[in-house]
């Protein structure tokens, strides 16, 4: 259902210059997409770690009171108190940490296929509620501005923050406007009944699950109207979590959110719903079968290996670019048309 680029991986851990010497890139992941300038830009997530010791885990914390607003939690792998989970997830003396700090940085390119990475992060955390970094941005423009809904981590828990800016020069940082446990946020590009709208993605504990959210708001801060769009489907690809991507895309027949869905084994797919223009709360189809499934080698071996996950794409015209990351550890691309996804839902 979608073409791959025949350049992908588009960029790799390689092409990243480490924040601090210390510090190695180990994923590079899940980009906004945007034009600017008459160019295309990436907002990426790369998710960095200090160099592997034999012997201990380590991971960066974001800690202002430190040197350099960084210390490295450094841990014995025989250490009774280390309990470690899937390759993204620690558990040290009862507390959760993650093995890497992400961090967004910009790339950009004239062609959306061959990127330049900067040297330096645009973005890292900041404040008590982002020390363990700040991920998986969806950029979206509307009303003058660019709007950056990110996921925000620390001990606190993971929660859903907004920054806006015009020029990627100066930033206003909006603080958190969904509380945890919440992620995959992103805006409508424009107003729907008078109200802003947004996707996100609140976490069940025991009654509930990984489910997609629709809200609104009257000035994007203030969140409210809150209705559970898509559960998680027993038996399918997304058994496990679902979640949005990037801003649903306006079409003639309701909006069209590309979203990700996991199974009990991890695996990762994307697929599509389709919500009704004037009132998106009603759904009015979704995928039976995936639009794109790890299956090209990138995708199926990596840091989390058969994950495909997009937050990022552009539309123009009919045509469709996914920037999407793979297996947790590459950024890839993928095309297709707007029309040919709509007819692939009933
Ligand atoms: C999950 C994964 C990780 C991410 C954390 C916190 O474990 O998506 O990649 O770092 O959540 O958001």
């Amino acid at each position: 259902m979608m073409q791959r680029f025949s350049e992908n991986p588009l960029l790799t851990p390689s092409d990243i210059v480490p924040t601090v010497p210390g510090l190695v890139c180990e994923c590079l992941l899940n980009p906004g997409a945007f034009a600017y300038g008459g160019r295309v830009g990436l907002l990426l997530r790369v998710a960095e770690r200090p160099t592997p010791e034999d012997g201990w885990v380590s991971t960066p914390v974001l800690d202002p009171a430190c040197a350099g607003g960084m210390r490295i939690l450094r841990v014995r792998k025989d250490d009774a108190d280390l309990v470690e989970g899937d390759p993204r997830v620690f558990h040290y003396k009862g507390r959760p940490y993650l093995t890497t700090l992400s961090h967004l940085r910009l790339a950009w390119s004239d062609d959306g296929v061959h990127f330049t990475v900067e040297d330096k992060p645009l973005l890292l955390g900041e404040g008590a509620y982002e020390t363990f970094g700040i991920e998986d941005c969806r950029v979206e423009f509307s009303e003058g501005l660019y709007w950056l809904t990110y996921t925000a981590v620390s001990a606190s828990g993971v929660a859903v923050g907004m920054i806006s800016t015009a020029d990627w020069k100066s930033f206003t940082r909006h603080g958190l406007i969904f509380p945890p446990h919440n992620k995959d946020c992103a805006l409508f590009p424009e107003k729907i009944a008078g109200a802003y709208w947004a996707l996100h993605r609140p976490s069940g504990m025991g009654i509930g699950g990984n489910y997609i959210w629709l809200a609104r708001s009257p000035d994007r801060l203030h969140w409210g109207g809150h209705t559970c769009l898509a559960a998680t489907r027993p038996g399918h690809w997304d058994s496990e979590r679902v979640g949005g991507g990037a801003a649903p895309i306006r079409t003639e027949r309701g909006w069209l959110a590309i979203y990700h869905g996991s199974d009990e084994n991890v695996r990762y797919c994307l697929g599509l719903l389709l919500l009704d223009l004037n009132d998106p709360r009603r759904v009015l189809a979704r995928s039976e079968r995936p639009i794109l499934e790890p299956e090209a080698d990138y995708e199926r071996r990596g840091f989390l290996g058969d994950v495909v996950f997009t937050n990022g794409h552009l539309v123009r015209g009919d045509d469709l670019t996914m920037y999407y990351g793979a297996s947790d550890t590459v950024i890839c691309a993928a095309r297709t048309s707007v029309s040919h996804l709509l007819s692939t839902l009933p």
